[in-house]
């Protein structure tokens, strides 16, 4: 059965959301702003698209119940992170770290937390840079800091993620035990292409370095 929010507290949540997408768009003009540097001013751009989503207010009382917290914006603003989510997903993975690290070094910005999932991939081989920032944003009469969630990884690693959250609802989270060891193996040789990859261009980047290119 769906859990809801009381009249008046989706209200309060409804007015909340308006702050969380402004500081999702701050921080999505943030990321666009590092897009245009990298294509226009340095040699590539290692930024392959992003996206980003404001969770719905269902999506929200589903976690706070799961978490057995009650349904109130207070306990949405207080008990949740990722209420404003984003996805960077970029080329190799060593440009996954210096992506959170461009975005945590700017000095308005305060780092709330932060999981290397690449480092340490989870249990089921989900592999990801989880950084969840705290965004200022300027209204009439006040500064607020909101958190945004920022998920950093490979199109690999995305494939890979978007594939296991889609089977783990097709089996309502209980997957047999040769799907969740087929994944576990997938998302292995996923970090070892994400590695070779990595390693060709490299080679490419290398040789260009040392020999004019070649013009057919
Ligand atoms: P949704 O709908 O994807 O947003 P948190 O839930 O963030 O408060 P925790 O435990 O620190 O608490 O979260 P964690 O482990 O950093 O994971 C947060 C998000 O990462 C999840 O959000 C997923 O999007 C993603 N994620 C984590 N583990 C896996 C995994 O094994 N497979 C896949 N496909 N995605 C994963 P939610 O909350 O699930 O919801």
């Amino acid at each position: 059965m769906a859990v809801l929010f009381s009249g008046e507290e989706f209200v309060r949540l409804k007015a909340d959301l308006v702050l969380y997408k402004c500081a999702l768009n701050n921080m999505a003009t943030r990321v666009e702003t590092l897009v245009e540097e990298f294509s226009n001013l340095h040699e590539s751009n290692p930024i392959e698209h992003v996206k980003k989503r404001l969770k719905s207010p269902e999506r929200i009382a589903e976690k706070l119940h799961k978490r057995g917290c009650e349904l109130t914006a207070e306990n949405a603003r207080t008990r949740l992170t990722d209420i404003a989510g984003m996805r960077v997903i970029c080329s190799y993975a060593r440009d996954i770290f210096s992506i959170a690290k461009v975005l945590s070094n700017q000095p308005d910005m305060k780092i709330l937390k932060q999981r290397d999932y690449v480092g340490t991939p989870k249990a089921s081989g989900y592999r990801s840079y989880h950084i969840i920032l705290e965004v200022p944003i300027y209204l009439t009469d006040a500064v607020k800091r909101l958190p945004v969630e920022v998920q950093i990884r490979t199109q690999a690693m995305d494939f890979w993620a978007a594939l296991e959250h889609k089977v783990r609802y097709r089996f309502n989270d209980e997957m047999p035990d040769s799907i969740i060891r087929s994944l576990y193996e997938c998302s292995e040789g996923i970090a070892k292409l994400d590695k070779e990859m990595l390693n060709i261009q490299d080679i490419a980047d290398l040789t260009r370095q040392v020999a004019p290119k070649i013009h057919h």
